[in-house]
């Protein structure tokens, strides 16, 4: 998952841009990249590290120009070398830059056919190196030496025909203005924003609406799916319907990636996650009648939301057992088994007065690989609870992410193969409850009745964009397993700073 912005303004962009993807930094802690257009001249500043380390006086000083791209990057498909942090480059035509959040399900053929039909060459592992020469290809096909809406609405086309999966796009073309589309079936986020300023309209594309909130753009809607939006150099705003769409968001967006203050095709994601602890509740309440819980709990951060309405349902106490480290990372998104065990302990410490002789019922948002649940049960019983039961606002994760999320491996996966009270057993808790799909899909669809279904696929293995099969899954897990997430760090490094 990744965090994507863009932005047309009448003002320098670098503050604009490194504000934004502050606010996207949940996304993505991997990598962090800007680029900004001025006077015909690109300047890009990526590495890996936190937008705060990325970006240093000395880069902002040069990073000028009134528009501009920015992304923070967790690797999904490719590796963690630097040479794949975005935005990427291309010369020709006009000179293009391009920042990507998705994974293409079919990028092996497409490479193919770059370097054999169009005869382009992609330098590194990364599917947004593939997107951008495939969409730099469609709009040399136009021909034009000024390229108006309608031309770059048809390269956009070209891009939905060739390219399949998840994919939220920014592009940036010298001379000519900023692109923004998101595939067909809406896997990915991406909305865009307005504000007005004494020289015009500034416009802006982000992954959440958050980004546009902290920078006062407001909210104008979210990217339409098979839609595209451009902004021409005289910021103004055209958009056009490329090919049919099918709105399926992901779900997890709603359940774990987006923040809280978050708007995504129209649905707020709090609200959401307060309807996946009513729906819990309501469950608890069904199945389970006579329960002993004596206190709701959530595992901080994310579960709260939904863990306080679950207290309020159950008409349970609500209380904060375990306190967290804020400066450390998430774990779900720090690459490799030792580290990510390591830091639940350095992350969570419980207050051991809110455990002693309880029955506790903890709250988390997912089980994904389990460890972490399995160390803060342990965590749990031995700050003196009696009983610790488990919770999931998300239904049992059993199938690979192939849409941008980097979801560990299948096998990798704690309820892979298992019955739910297998997994119990495993990560050692009294009792486990996992939200039901149906449920799930039911409390976020209710906010927004537009939307008639979402891409569960990690819940139920059906993968809404098609076309995946058992071996793109085997070579999936293949790049994915944590030794070759190291390897590939020999790709030489084109473009990483400096002007272009
Ligand atoms: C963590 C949110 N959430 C916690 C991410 C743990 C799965 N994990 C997914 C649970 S936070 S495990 O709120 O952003 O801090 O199943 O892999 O052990």
């Amino acid at each position: 998952m990744c965090g994507i912005v863009g932005i047309s303004a009448t003002v320098n962009v670098n503050q604009l841009l490194f504000d934004a993807l502050t606010v996207l930094q949940h996304r993505g802690q991997d990598a962090a990249g800007m680029v900004t257009l001025d006077d015909g001249r690109f300047f890009l500043r990526k590495d890996n590290g936190l937008v705060k380390d990325v970006f240093r006086t000395r880069h902002m000083k040069r990073l000028n120009g009134c528009s501009g791209l920015g992304h923070v990057r967790y690797p999904t498909a490719g590796t963690s070398s630097s040479a794949e942090a975005q935005p990427f480059y291309v010369n020709s035509p006009y000179g293009i830059a391009l920042a990507h959040n998705g994974n293409l399900t079919n990028a092996d053929d497409i490479k193919q056919s770059l370097f054999e039909s169009d005869l382009r060459h992609i330098n590194t592992h990364s599917d947004s190196e593939i997107l951008l020469n495939v969409f730099a290809h469609e709009l040399a096909k136009e021909g034009k030496h000024k390229p108006q809406a309608e031309d770059i609405f048809n390269a956009v086309t070209g891009v939905y025909q060739r390219c399949e999966g998840g994919f939220a796009v920014v592009a940036l073309l010298n001379g000519h203005g900023m692109v923004g589309f998101r595939d067909p079936h809406g896997i990915r986020p991406l909305v865009y924003g307005k504000r007005e300023t004494e020289k015009g309209a500034e416009y802006m594309l982000a992954s959440e609406s958050v980004a546009l909130d902290a920078l006062d753009f407001e909210l104008v809607g979210d990217v339409a799916p098979g839609e595209a939006i451009y902004i021409d150099e005289q910021r103004q705003l055209h958009t056009f319907q490329c090919v049919p769409g099918k709105l399926t968001p992901c779900m997890f967006e709603y359940v774990y990636l987006a923040r809280p203050d978050s708007s995504l095709d129209g649905i707020f994601v709090y609200q959401s996650r307060l309807r996946m602890g009513q729906t819990l509740a309501n469950k608890i309440l069904r199945e389970w009648p006579d329960h002993d819980i004596d206190v709701v709990m959530p595992i901080p951060d994310t579960s709260r939301n939904s863990a306080l309405e679950m207290a309020t349902r159950l008409g349970l106490p609500y209380r904060e057992g375990f306190v967290k480290n804020r400066y450390i990372g998430r774990t779900f998104i720090m690459p490799g088994q030792a580290i990510r065990k390591k830091s639940v302990r350095q992350k969570l410490n419980a207050i051991h007065q809110e455990f002693a002789g309880k029955n506790v019922l903890l709250v988390d948002d997912s089980v994904v690989r389990g460890t972490t649940c399995e160390q803060i049960i342990e965590m749990a019983r031995d700050a003196g609870a009696r009983k610790v039961y488990f919770c999931s606002a998300a239904p049992a994760i059993r199938y690979p992410n192939v849409y941008g999320i980097d979801m560990p491996t299948r096998e990798e996966l704690i309820a892979h193969g298992r019955t739910d009270q297998e997994v119990c057993e495993q990560i050692g808790a009294d009792k486990l409850i996992f939200q039901d799909l149906d449920d799930l899909k039911k409390a976020v669809s209710s906010l927004n009745p537009d939307i008639d279904d979402f891409d569960c696929s990690v819940f139920d293995g059906c993968y809404k964009a098609g076309n995946i099969d058992a071996h793109y899954l085997k070579q999936l897990a293949t790049s994915r397993n944590d030794d070759s997430r190291q390897a590939g760090s020999d790709i030489i490094d084109l473009h990483n700073e400096g002007e272009l």
